[in-house]
């Protein structure tokens, strides 16, 4: 390619009068690569002085040099004034009214769980509990066998139960599986309370849930007796829902305590004598018993030293109890029409 004078100066003339219109740093940049960049107009024609005839060499040369430099000057002059024009205006399209007043910040809270939760764990922690926490993906033998449920028992079932891999690993029914653990570990006296997620195959209804919170507690020393179970479970009633609760006491059945009981409250509304809040003045809020001394084996304590009891609650359930909630899953739903009420 070959360049002549009159060529350069067409090529200068347009690039100078469009620099003088270029709106902003970006089209001044395009303006530079297309001009002097590596196959920019004005490098190519340097380039070619080098095949022009000698005698047209010199000329051509110094011309294409002292273009090059014109354009750098103007394209630095038309950046400059570019900049100084932005910063003259910046105050008419940038600006903060300092004189307004936010609307006021609505703080969030904790959820009705975890609030209940909290006191759950301080009234245990003045009786001298500590808190115990374990996997929430259990084997076989801490969430069942552990616990006196063989392996017929219809609670192994894979329709009761979340199964993973096969059989060898389920999601925890329960939390008992962190106590037969902390008994594995620690010796007598022990003193815990263990909450968390569990989770069954339920079919989803007002009451039932395929994840809920649990909270057990566990109690192993020399003479720990059944009456001390009954004092612990009115302590707690009573810090939990009024100093005027009584509580009610009756039989019941699980593999893992012998005896076992169930334990209700005295309705708060109605004092007992029955209303529509409650089945005829009670409320279902724990089940519990005396370790079932295999149990003890299993967590290798000692029954002939060592006696226990335990007890287990719905978080969910006492969460309703105490803020009057009718249906469970509203724990769960994070709608915040319901949560802001708390
Ligand atoms: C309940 C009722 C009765 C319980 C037993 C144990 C363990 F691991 F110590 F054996 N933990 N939790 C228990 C006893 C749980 O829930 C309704």
């Amino acid at each position: 390619m070959s360049v002549n004078v009159g060529d350069l100066d067409a090529i200068a003339a347009e690039i100078r009068q469009r620099i003088s219109v270029a709106a902003d740093q970006l089209a001044l940049e395009q303006l530079r690569i297309e001009a002097l960049g590596k196959k920019g107009r004005l490098t190519a024609a340097l380039r070619s002085v080098g095949a022009l005839p000698p005698e047209q060499r010199a000329a051509a040369g110094a011309r294409a040099n002292a273009l090059k430099t014109e354009v750098e000057t103007l394209l630095t002059e038309r950046a400059r004034q570019l900049q100084t024009a932005r910063l003259e205006t910046l105050g008419d399209r940038e600006w903060v009214d300092v004189s307004v007043v936010p609307g006021a910040v609505r703080r969030g809270h904790l959820h009705p769980l975890t609030l209940v939760l909290r006191e759950v764990k301080a009234i245990f922690s003045r009786l001298g509990y500590e808190v115990a926490l374990g996997p929430q993906l259990e084997d076989e033998f801490h969430n069942f066998e552990a616990l006196n449920i063989p392996a017929e028992h219809p609670a192994r079932d894979t329709m009761d139960s979340f199964y993973v891999e096969g059989q060898r690993w389920l999601l925890r029914t329960h939390t008992s599986p962190v106590q037969i653990r902390y008994m594995q570990s620690h010796k007598p006296p022990i003193r815990i309370i263990a909450p968390g997620a569990v989770y069954r195959r339920d079919a989803t209804d007002p009451s039932h849930g395929s994840q809920f919170y649990q909270f057990e507690g566990l109690v192993v020393d020399h003479d720990i007796r059944l009456s001390d179970l009954k004092g612990t479970i009115e302590y707690f009633a009573r810090s939990l829902f009024g100093a005027d609760r009584r509580i009610r006491i009756a039989g019941d059945h699980f593999p893992f305590t012998e005896p076992s009981i169930g334990a209700a409250v005295s309705c708060g509304l109605c004092g007992g004598k029955g209303c529509r809040s409650c089945k005829a003045g009670w409320l279902e809020i724990l089940g519990a018993g005396m370790v079932h001394p295999q149990v003890l084996r299993n967590g290798g304590i000692d029954p002939a030293h060592y006696s226990g009891f335990a007890f287990g609650a719905g978080l969910d359930r006492l969460a309703m109890l105490r803020y009057n909630v009718s249906d469970l899953r509203l724990f769960l739903e994070n709608d915040v029409r319901f949560l802001r009420q708390f």
